[in-house]
């Protein structure tokens, strides 16, 4: 048995967010874990489809995830959440939402540059040449946590090894 916890990446656009956290929930399901993770495919599309990207609807963005992600908790799962939650005090509204302990904050720390270098949906281009508005990092800001449970670095470390360190941080701290 274990106890449930939101995992709740927070990161860039193209910093790796999705992909670790992907990578974190097939570690914990073959450790017979009951996990889910939320991410723009399966939120950004459905509940919050009628949102977009102002400062005002990413704030309602996360407060829906937030509650979400309650629910899941609820229910015993360990949740990982994947959204950029630019602003801190969103992310720590999310916290206040939550039991303590049991959010767990993952800083995916790409750095601007090299995310705009990967672009791998062609989003940061356009977002130079003024085609997207708001884009986070670009024209809309981007708030780094300073006390992050879990700070990861993209550049030194694989995903395997990165999506480790977030399943080592479970284990320390007796989630596992
Ligand atoms: C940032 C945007 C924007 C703007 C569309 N700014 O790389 P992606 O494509 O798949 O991830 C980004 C995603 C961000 O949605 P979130 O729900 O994570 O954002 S937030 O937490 O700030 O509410 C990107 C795409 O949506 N996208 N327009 N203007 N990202």
């Amino acid at each position: 048995g274990h106890n449930g916890a939101v995992l709740w990446f927070t990161g860039l656009s193209g910093s790796g967010k999705s992909t670790i956290a992907n990578a974190v929930d097939r570690m914990l399901h073959n450790l017979g874990c009951t996990t889910y993770v939320l991410d723009g495919d399966n939120v950004r599309h459905g509940l919050n489809a009628d949102l977009n990207f102002s400062d005002v609807d990413r704030v309602e963005n996360i407060r829906r995830i937030g509650e979400v992600s309650k629910l899941f908790l609820d229910a015993g799962l360990i949740v990982s959440t994947a959204f950029i939650s630019p602003f801190i005090a969103d992310r720590a509204m999310v916290r206040e939402q939550l039991p303590e302990k049991q959010f767990i904050e993952v800083f995916v720390d790409t750095p601007l540059e090299v995310c705009e270098q990967r672009d791998p949906k062609g989003l940061y281009k356009k977002a130079r040449a003024g085609e997207i508005k708001h884009f986070t990092g670009i024209d809309s800001a981007y708030e780094a946590p300073e006390s992050a449970e879990v700070h990861i670095n993209t550049e030194r470390h694989s995903i395997e090894e990165c999506a480790k360190q977030v399943v080592d941080y479970l284990h320390l701290s007796g989630f596992l």
